[in-house]
């Protein structure tokens, strides 16, 4: 018997497949933005929650940081076809965050500093699939990648994991954001190959 870190959540993967299809496997971090890559200071940065009446909870820096946190080591896909194993992240669990939220919105609109949207059902925010990461391998999250906080939800296709996260707006119905407005599949499911509108 080795040595068995705390944290380390290695799992055996020979029951299933590692790359959905269509994907290869990079070993480097290709960087996939929209736009420019906003700056902003900590000492400004806010998580919002907006609920469906317009209700908010807000997030400083201190606030998340003060907040219990997870060490996500997870596989992520991009639509683009790149696929990376076994990343290691830090961040808040939106378990963490939605709790003590009352709701009965069933989606969720993500918003970013800079502008980019992303959509996606409720649940698929909550039983620990999803967090805001703001530690990539062991050092900050680069403002390229998405720092100071980006949202980390592997089990759908990257686009879905908004950088230089800001808030969500918790909805009734459904709203498509960026990509999915420019004919990206609403929900992008990796492993049903669920890339574009009709996939
Ligand atoms: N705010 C914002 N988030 C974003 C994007 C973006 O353009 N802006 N691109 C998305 C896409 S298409 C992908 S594949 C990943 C890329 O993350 P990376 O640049 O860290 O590889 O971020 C997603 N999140
Ligand atoms: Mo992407």
């Amino acid at each position: 018997m080795g040595i068995v870190s705390p944290g380390f959540q290695g799992r055996p993967r020979t029951a299933e497949p590692a790359l959905p299809p269509g994907q290869y496997l990079t070993q480097d971090f290709p960087v996939l933005s929209a736009g420019p890559t906003p700056r902003v200071p900590l000492d400004t940065w806010e998580f919002v929650v907006t609920g469906e009446g317009g209700a908010e909870y807000r997030w400083s820096w201190d606030e998340m940081m003060g907040l219990p946190q997870e060490t996500p080591h997870v596989d992520i896909h991009c639509v683009t076809r790149w696929s990376k194993l076994g990343t290691n992240w830090q961040g808040v669990s939106l378990d963490t965050l939605l709790d003590g939220i009352d709701t009965s919105a069933r989606y969720a609109l993500v918003h970013s500093y800079g502008g980019y949207t992303t959509n996606l059902p409720l649940d698929d925010l909550r039983g620990g699939r999803a967090w805001v990461a703001h530690t990539y391998e062991g050092g900050p999250l680069p403002a390229e990648h998405g720092g100071p906080a980006r949202l980390l939800v592997p089990h759908l296709y990257f686009w879905k994991s908004a950088k230089w996260v800001r808030g969500i707006r918790l909805l009734a119905d459904d709203q498509p954001g960026f990509w999915e407005t420019a004919g990206y599949h609403d929900y992008g499911d990796p492993w049903r190959e669920q890339r574009y509108q009709g996939d």
